[in-house]
């Protein structure tokens, strides 16, 4: 049978208890490789002085193959260019960009060496599914070592307008990269659209008849795999003991008043503090809300050794503690902001008490908390989703309140009209958004992907 083998940068911990509290990638590959089982190579995410040889581990269906990084390829690979290069020019952030020759080289000497590593034990007929922007020349250097296997490459992040790409000091290299790849998939059609775009002005390619992209020599499938959840796992998780208790707890503390909830990584793309400005606008022009609305921002620890990072994480601090000195009262807090981690099945149970989701990023590849609090919600009493344009994820939902994060006043207007949203409204718009998210879970995700790499396109068998 043919073996499925997904290259990430860190493998998801191996207990299903762990799996259960990871993040947006591990979930999604690790429900990619449940079903048909095959290989999950990667960063162990253990840093040591002489990096030995890959260890493996298996659990049910899945062999791990686990590689350390010593100290240098580690700043240079992950710490440099993975996140200060490529996350912020991504993310349209040049200003927190830093551009250092000596991380880029260590992120391609990183590359070529695990890509050593996994082409060793690669059988021919093994497909390759790589993924995200800390492994974009994965795929060449595996033909570099002569490896002709499907090899196929998903971009969780966005990829950005040309005018923005070209700004990395490395893009015609990185760019060819992701064409040795069979098929390169982003999350939306406006990413897939940016990188054609770019290839034809910059690489000289072309679009074939088929919609293949043809650049040279190489010929490759493009196209947009927006990736989803598990809808009935989350729904499942919601109605858990866990999520109930944790629900009700936080509910004992709210005393009748509103919900509004926020979930993300620390993370400046999450437009965190254009989000407490957004509510602090909401308190000062309605002022009926004060008193009866609650935000709960939740910023799981995230990169928390990149400068911008800890800078990012005084602001927050600081817009949190002005909005609860100068709005709140002794028996009111506006604001809890917390910085730490919940459960997964916790996170669910503050989602379906929530009469507002609000998920306001400033760039998303496709962003995962929203369709999550979609699925937790009880569609008899459904909250609101309020969504930002620049998520992947308002390329695929509908029925959400579709707002520009950066424009804090039409924002706040929105939340205020999401807070006194009328029942119906409410379920018509959960409906739709349920039924938007169930058409592109996590299983279509992998479907779609794994078929597009067997050579097949939709609708062929
Ligand atoms: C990247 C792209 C794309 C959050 N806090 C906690 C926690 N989470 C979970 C969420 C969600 C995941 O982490 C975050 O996924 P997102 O999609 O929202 O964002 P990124 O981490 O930036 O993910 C993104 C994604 O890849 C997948 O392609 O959607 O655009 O940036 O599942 O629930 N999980 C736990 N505790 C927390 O406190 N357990």
């Amino acid at each position: 049978m043919r073996r499925l083998v997904i290259v990430s940068n860190r493998v998801a911990p191996l207990t299903p208890r762990k799996v259960a509290s990871a993040g947006g990638l591990a979930v999604g590959v690790h429900a990619a490789l449940a079903e048909s089982g095959g290989i999950w190579f990667g960063w162990s995410g253990q840093v040591v002085a002489a990096p030995g040889p890959v260890r493996h581990q298996r659990a049910g269906s899945i062999s791990y193959l686990l590689a350390d990084l010593s100290e240098s390829e580690h700043a240079g690979y992950y710490g440099g260019f993975s996140n200060r290069a490529l996350w912020p020019t991504f993310h349209y952030r040049l200003d927190l960009a830093t551009f250092e020759r000596a991380h880029y080289e260590t992120y391609r000497a990183v590359n070529r060496r695990l890509a050593g590593e996994l082409a060793r034990i690669l059988r021919p007929t093994d497909h390759v599914w790589v993924h995200d922007y800390h492994l974009i020349p994965f795929g060449r250097e595996l033909r570099r070592l002569g490896v002709a296997n499907r090899i196929g490459f998903f971009l969780h992040i966005p990829f950005p307008a040309p005018e923005v790409y070209i700004v990395l000091p490395w893009h015609r290299s990185l760019a060819e990269d992701l064409c040795a790849y069979d098929v390169t998939g982003f999350q939306t059609a406006s990413h897939t659209r940016q990188f054609v775009d770019y290839a034809i002005e910059e690489l000289g390619g072309e679009l074939a008849p088929n919609g293949d992209l043809v650049v040279g020599e190489r010929r490759l499938t493009v196209g947009a795999f927006p990736i989803g959840i598990d809808v009935e796992d989350v729904q499942r998780m919601a109605a858990s003991d866990e999520a109930r208790r944790n629900a009700q707890v936080l509910s004992a503390t709210l005393q009748r008043r509103q919900l509004v909830i926020g979930v993300d990584r620390l993370d400046y793309s999450k437009g965190i503090p254009e989000r407490l400005l957004s509510f602090e606008t909401l308190l000062k022009e309605h002022p009926d809300w004060r008193g009866s609305v609650t935000l709960v921002q939740i910023s799981a620890p995230s990169r928390e050794d990149v400068p911008e990072y800890q800078q990012l994480r005084t602001t927050v601090e600081g817009l949190a503690g002005r909005i609860n000195g100068r709005l709140g009262a002794a028996e009111w807090t506006p604001v809890r902001y917390v910085n730490r981690t919940y459960s997964r099945r916790a996170l669910a149970g503050f989602y379906r008490i929530a009469a507002v989701g609000l998920v306001t990023p400033l760039r998303d590849g496709m962003n995962l908390v929203a369709g999550e609090y979609v699925a937790a919600q009880d569609p008899e009493r459904p909250g609101v989703l309020v969504l930002s344009r620049f998520a992947g994820a308002a390329e695929v939902l509908e029925g959400a309140v579709i707002v520009n994060p950066y424009d804090t006043d039409k924002t706040a207007t929105a939340l205020h009209h999401a807070l006194a949203m009328p029942i119906e409204e409410r379920r018509e718009r959960h409906a739709r958004l349920l039924s938007s998210q169930r058409a592109h879970d996590v299983h279509n995700w992998r479907d779609r992907f794994l078929r597009a790499l067997a050579g097949l396109r939709d609708g062929q068998d």
